[in-house]
């Protein structure tokens, strides 16, 4: 059956990467699933033919035959459950695994998320030359304990998996923040994810959309 997803027409990010469709091809990629990609402008995420798809007029969403999906941590651990390779076999490694996934979305992005709006979003604001050290040591916060979690492990609990894929994703947009490097474990730990041929096969696919011209 094929797969689609929808990524950016053009993402702001000019294909770093950092736009979400990117974990969604990596997770397809590790599994050996072949995909195809729509399009879409910012005017028509907001559009009813899209909003019947995402209910909040985003990318990325995915649909297989009837089946239509959105949230990226749902989508990833759709294709982990249905296909070889992204879970452990066992019954309580897989709980972890999906415990850590669910971790990566709901504990450490937030605070990630909250420092890139504030960036972007409230730039010329009097308040933000204050606010933007808080939010940077709230971050911290959870890298010193991610950090002390992962130690000198390759990955998070055991072999690579969907956990994995979901946090280097999510840690991977601190690196123009210098924030990653203040941990080298983490830093490596990302770079072990990004040197992964799945990585690197959908990052390649992504840019293709998004270089910028010249
Ligand atoms: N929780 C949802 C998920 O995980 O799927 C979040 C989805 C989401 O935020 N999608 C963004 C979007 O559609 C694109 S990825 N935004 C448009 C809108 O809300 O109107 C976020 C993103 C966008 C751009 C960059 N960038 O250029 O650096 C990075 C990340």
């Amino acid at each position: 059956m094929t797969i689609t997803i929808t990524a950016f027409e053009r993402s702001p990010d000019g294909g770093q990467g950092l736009a979400r469709d990117t974990r969604v091809r990596w997770a397809l990629e590790e599994v050996g699933l072949p995909y195809e990609v729509r399009l879409v402008s910012f005017g028509a995420m907001k559009q009813p033919a899209h909003l019947a798809l995402h209910p909040f007029g985003q990318i990325p969403t995915y649909e297989e035959g009837d089946l239509v999906l959105f949230e990226t941590g749902g989508i990833v651990l759709h294709i982990a459950t249905h296909h070889p390779g992204l879970l452990p076999d066992d019954a309580d490694g897989r709980a972890r695994a999906i415990a850590w996934m669910f971790a990566s979305v709901n504990t450490v992005e937030p605070p990630i998320l909250e420092l890139q709006n504030a960036k972007l979003l409230e730039r010329d604001k009097p308040w933000t030359h204050e606010r933007l050290p808080i939010l940077a040591d709230a971050i911290r916060v959870r890298l010193n304990q991610l950090s002390a979690r992962l130690g000198d492990a390759d990955w998070l609990d055991g072999g690579f998996s969907a956990a994995d894929l979901m946090m280097a994703s999510v840690l991977l947009r601190l690196r123009a923040s210098g924030l990653l490097d203040e941990y080298p474990n983490l830093a490596a730990y990302v770079a072990r994810g990004e040197a992964r041929p799945a990585y690197q096969r959908a990052f390649a696919d992504q840019l293709a959309i998004n270089k910028p011209a010249g």
